[in-house]
């Protein structure tokens, strides 16, 4: 996968940025996880085997949404 961004809507505060954090480097392949609390930027660094919907899903399960 190398390197992606989304924007996650509704993160609030640094535990919303760290329940994201947790969340997204816990998806199969994920290596590195970065997450901007100031414009919701979330960037994830992987291998090939990561599964895009893998990562909706878990800022999903997480409670948040990823915008588009
Ligand atoms: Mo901060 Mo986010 O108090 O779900 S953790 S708003």
């Amino acid at each position: 996968m190398g390197e992606s961004t989304y924007i996650v809507k509704g993160m609030t505060c640094s535990g919303c940025m760290n329940k994201v954090t947790g969340a997204v480097t816990g998806v199969a392949g994920v290596t590195e996880v970065d997450v901007d609390i100031s414009d919701g930027r979330l960037t994830v660094v992987g291998d090939s085997s990561v599964d895009p919907e893998a990562i909706r899903r878990a800022v999903g399960e997480a409670g948040y949404e990823l915008a588009s």
